[in-house]
């Protein structure tokens, strides 16, 4: 259906443009154009480069069809994490003041009833408007739920009978996910016996490894001493052993997780001045990670502006933004031009210099509307402000899903703008003759959802 109607627009394009009749048809052509541009964006598939999430044989805690429930299991799901999602309590908590109901009961509580709590407080004593609540809508109407019956036991009832694995299938065929990127945290221990337990624990072709190392980066100290717990003894003073011993590290986890890139997530004070700043985190990046990683061909991939922790008690929705220093990243592309940088930025403020950073150094490229940024608004802004500063050449978005059904509503909500966005940006070069043809269209599209990113991992797009 979807093709004969793309094949009827692509043919009134055609003829648009060859009739020359363009100035009588610029309202048609217009359209045309649009429709394409929509159907591209919507239907092309995108290699979600930035995700928390996993296959089934790393457990899961939900309730399923087919497989046994594993509390501490890694792959979230289901309309209770959907409403547990950090984001959503976060906002629950201004609304319930703690004097009602305290930080420490709410924890205390099952998963359920936190989601019954939440449910009741953002959906129904005010309306779910904000973008965590209304993700959780286009949700459940994705998959053919009705958000409007508001039956929380009937949604919940609907989920337990998903088989795990066919689910993923099935929320990656409706969010057009054609392969998730973990975060693979090997600082984490639930995460990193799971590796060691079962080397094949991640033998499912659908995702790809991320190796997650925050504490080497941000933490040194502590750093060393778990690594020389885990058999690769290093010292505070990151001695020329420790150095050798930790590009070991990181050289097996590399290899176990079948790494395509290395990520940290940086605070807003995150600075590098040069490899002998002084500070531990330069010498680990300049010493340890970046000539591991240029060895081994992979890029490096930078979070920067999480201020972790600003209120303990809301746990993982208890970080802040704040602004962060978009010439340290410069100084990285410059003095590593054999490595290459992914960066995104969490402060709106650091967009724009973060942008041009990207026009001078080809080794650096730009990803997502990250976390607090993945707001229409501002996914919005961002984007039309890359493309004007850097063409086609970033990355426009990424999930973050920590929740798999996250996947439909993060990218349908951005597929949407970013649609809109390059509508505007055809239009505007149109208007002076130049002339987009479907097929030139569709390769723009490929090259923001799949190309860049699998150019830059040197991996062949799914
Ligand atoms: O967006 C989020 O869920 C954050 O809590 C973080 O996971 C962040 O994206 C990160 O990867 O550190
Ligand atoms: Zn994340």
């Amino acid at each position: 259906m979807l093709s004969t109607a793309m094949a009827t627009l692509g043919q009134n394009l055609s003829s648009i443009t060859s009739n020359g009749a363009a100035a009588n048809d610029a309202v048609a052509r217009t359209g045309a154009v649009a429709a394409i541009v929509r159907d591209a964006v919507l239907t092309q598939p995108v290699w979600d480069m930035h995700t928390h999430l996993y296959p089934p044989t790393f457990g899961t805690p939900s309730q399923s069809a087919g497989q046994p429930s594993d509390p501490n299991g890694l792959l979230l799901w289901g309309v209770d994490e959907l409403l547990t999602y950090h984001y959503l309590v976060a906002e629950t908590f201004r609304v319930v003041p703690n004097a009602e109901l305290s930080y420490a009961t709410f924890w205390s509580m099952s998963k359920q009833d936190q989601a019954d709590h939440i449910w009741r407080q953002l959906f129904l004593e005010r309306s779910p408007v904000s973008e965590a609540c209304r993700g959780v809508l286009t949700t459940l109407a994705a998959l053919g739920l009705d958000p409007g019956e508001r039956d929380l036991g009937r949604y919940r009832r609907w989920f337990a009978e998903q088989e795990p694995s066919k689910h993923i299938d099935r929320v990656m065929e409706l969010s057009g996910v054609s392969r998730i990127t973990m975060t693979n945290a090997v600082f984490d221990d639930n995460e990193r016996l799971r590796w060691l337990e079962n080397p094949q624990v991640a033998a499912d072709s659908r995702f790809a490894g991320v190796l997650r190392f925050d504490p080497l980066v941000r933490d040194w100290p502590a750093a060393a001493a778990m690594l020389s717990r885990w058999g690769y003894p290093a010292t505070e003073s990151l001695d020329e052993p420790s150095v050798q011993n930790a590009r070991r590290f990181l050289n097996d986890w590399i290899d176990r997780v079948s790494a395509i890139y290395c990520a940290v997530s940086l605070p807003p004070t995150f600075r590098y001045e040069s490899p002998e700043d002084g500070t531990y985190s330069s010498r680990v990046l300049s010493e340890v990670v970046l000539p591991v990683l240029a060895e081994r061909g992979l890029p490096f991939a930078m979070m920067i502006g999480s201020q972790l922790q600003v209120n303990p008690s809301l746990r993982d929705a208890g970080d802040m933004v704040g602004m962060s220093d978009v010439n340290s990243v410069t100084r990285l592309a410059n003095d590593f031009p054999d490595n290459r940088f992914f960066c995104t930025m969490l402060a709106r403020e650091n967009q724009h210099a973060l942008a041009v950073a990207a026009r001078k150094f080809g080794n650096l490229m730009v990803f997502g509307c990250w976390w607090f940024l993945n707001n229409p608004s501002l996914v919005d802004e961002i984007t039309r402000m890359r493309v004007e500063l850097l063409g086609l050449s970033f990355i426009p978005q990424h999930s973050d899903a920590r929740v798999l059904e996250q996947l439909v509503y993060k990218w349908s909500h951005s597929r949407q703008i970013i649609a809109d966005v390059l509508i505007d940006k055809y239009a505007d070069i149109e208007r002076t003759g130049w002339r987009v043809s479907e097929k030139e269209i569709r390769r723009d599209v490929r090259l923001l959802f799949e190309g860049n990113f699998s150019r830059f991992v040197e991996a062949p797009a799914p």
